[in-house]
């Protein structure tokens, strides 16, 4: 039996450089090596979290579903969807909560870090890292490809299933997050994590103008044009050698360690390197935002997939939970 893999992206806004080199590079690769059951799913129930504007919501997962598509990745292959179409992951997010200890989901990064900056914090945000671990044990993933932010949300799935097991029977697989260490985080303009809530994004497919303005906006220190500068401290350098190969990257490590390069000059560089990348995907990009039935199509086949699977998993779940005798 092939291992399975799960992966999600919120329809939360827009997708950006930050998901695509932390996340959706990795999800299309290994989905359409065929090595894996893939199952990869557009988390709008998790986006509840956070926006309430139904039309967004909807906007933005058929967006992400044209992302993932134009990608690369494989219908054939894998199993994209929307998680609203699968209601059951919100069932078995209830049976994992009844064995989710309070005290581990107060020490998640998302809860602490809004309850320090004093936000309200709905409920639904609390149990979040919950409704990952349903998303993830459904069906039984073994690889989860995400960033280095979503590491600890695999722990606790890990943690849950560990639990569910004991108290019950051995029903789910122990997941193991795949994170690639150079991408883990990727910096936004402003130099902290790339995040669609803060702002501070390069979109995976704005237009030429929209990237040019982002990159022009990445925050620099003061140094001149003519100062040796630390390629390892620079938003500017972290993001254009993304786009670069080894040899590429090794010429412009030294352009930034040399002196001479000003930054003006090297975002222009970075901005022409992310466009010169994104453009023939965004070409294809495009062709589904306009042709919205191939999309759907694409999703309602990915659902059914994903249906047929959870459907057998909850039957097991109930069964040993007495739901069902
Ligand atoms: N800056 C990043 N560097 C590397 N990986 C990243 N990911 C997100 N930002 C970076 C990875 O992208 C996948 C999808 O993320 P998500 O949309 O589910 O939610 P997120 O991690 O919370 O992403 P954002 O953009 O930061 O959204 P908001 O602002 O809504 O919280 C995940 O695998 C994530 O690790």
């Amino acid at each position: 039996m092939k291992k399975v893999l799960v992966s999600g992206v919120q329809s939360s806004g827009r997708l950006h450089i930050g998901n695509y080199f932390g996340a959706i590079k990795q999800n299309v690769e290994l989905g359409n090596s065929g090595e894996y059951d893939s199952y990869i799913f557009i988390a709008d129930y998790h986006s509840m979290t956070t926006l309430t504007d139904a039309k967004e919501r909807i906007e933005n997962t058929f967006d992400a579903a044209c992302t993932y598509l134009a990608c690369g990745l494989d219908p054939s292959k894998v199993a994209l969807f929307k998680q609203s179409d699968v209601p059951s992951h919100t069932e078995l997010t209830w049976i994992l909560s009844t064995v989710t200890p309070m005290p581990m989901l107060m020490l998640a990064h998302a809860f602490k870090d809004n309850e320090a900056k004093n936000k309200d914090i709905n409920a639904g945000l609390f149990t979040y890292p919950v409704l990952m671990a349903s998303d993830i044990l459904m069906y039984n993933a073994h690889v989860v490809p995400v960033g280095k932010d979503q590491e600890q949300h695999i722990e606790i799935a890990r943690e849950i299933a560990g639990k569910f097991n004991r108290a019950y029977e051995e029903v789910f697989t122990m997941p193991h997050a795949y994170i690639v260490k150079d991408v883990a985080t990727i910096p936004g303009i402003d130099g902290t994590k790339m995040s669609k809530s803060k702002g501070n994004t390069i979109s995976l497919f704005g237009t030429d103008e929209e990237i040019k303005k982002q990159v022009m906006s990445i925050v620099t220190d003061s140094a001149r044009p003519e100062d040796k500068k630390n390629p390892d401290e620079s938003a500017v350098y972290q993001i254009h050698k993304l786009f670069l190969t080894k040899e590429q990257d090794a010429v412009l490590r030294k352009k930034f360690e040399d002196g001479g390069y000003g930054y003006k000059e090297a975002k222009e560089h970075c901005a022409e390197a992310i466009i010169a990348f994104v453009s023939p995907m965004r070409e294809k990009y495009n062709y589904y935002r306009s042709h919205p039935d191939e999309v759907y199509a694409v999703l309602n086949a990915g659902a059914q997939q994903a249906e047929s699977r959870a459907k057998e998993m909850m039957n097991r779940v109930r069964h040993v939970t007495g739901l069902v005798s």
